[in-house]
């Protein structure tokens, strides 16, 4: 690694994994390997999902619909998810075997109740910015590794828009875990190796011993 990769970890938090209130899959089984990681990198972003109470993303917020439905709201197609991380919740904390002391930033995201945030640079209406590229750049740093969860939402839309604002970015697939529903992993990989996202597993990465 060198000083201009930075890792980003992906919303490793409990709302989405077992137990929590939009659990992936095996999401807590990427833990100890995202810490193990981590320690290949002298930059660490970490974001986290944080929604308000009745947030626009939740089915609750919508009479009759249920989650993984949709519907069509001014910036385009939102998918419906339970409710899920609401600001102040155990739901919504990092999760607690997360070991990555020398992470420099959280970026809170989703925060306004009328629009989502799949994505850790610009929220759903793709013009509203995070501020994480400016970040980034004021700092030098140049490529985006990302982990976390979950691929084909949080993860796969941050590693798109690391390549709209012109970073290197490479997903560590095997510290990644997907939701999938309706297909959305398999677009979702579409759609980031058209964009020049790398798709690499966690044995390419050098860690130093600990
Ligand atoms: C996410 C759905 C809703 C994610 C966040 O972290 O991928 N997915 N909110
Ligand atoms: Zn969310």
């Amino acid at each position: 690694m060198t000083p201009q990769d930075v890792l980003l970890v992906v919303d490793v938090q409990n709302g989405f994994v077992p137990g929590g209130n939009l659990p992936v899959k095996e999401g807590d089984q990427i833990v100890p390997l995202i810490n193990r990681l981590a320690r290949a990198f002298e930059h660490v972003v970490l974001t986290q999902d944080w929604h308000t109470p009745g947030h626009i993303s939740f089915a609750s917020s919508h009479p009759g619909k249920k989650p993984f439905e949709t519907v069509s709201l001014p910036y385009g197609t939102q998918v419906l998810w339970p409710d899920h991380c609401v600001q102040g919740t155990a739901d919504a904390n990092l999760h607690p075997a997360l070991d990555i002391p020398h992470a420099e930033l959280i970026i809170r995201k989703g925060y306004r109740k009328h629009i989502d945030s799949y994505s850790a640079f610009n929220e759903a209406d793709g013009t509203t910015p995070t501020g994480l590229s400016g970040y980034l750049k004021d700092r030098g740093l140049r490529k985006v590794y990302l982990v976390g969860l979950a691929t084909d939402f949080c993860v796969a839309w941050s590693a798109l828009d690391a390549r709209k604002a012109g970073f290197e970015a490479a997903v560590i697939e095997d510290a990644t875990r997907g939701i999938d529903a309706g297909g959305s992993l398999a677009k979702s990989w579409r759609d980031m190796t058209g964009a020049g996202v790398q798709r690499l597993q966690s044995s390419a990465i050098k860690v130093p011993a600990a």
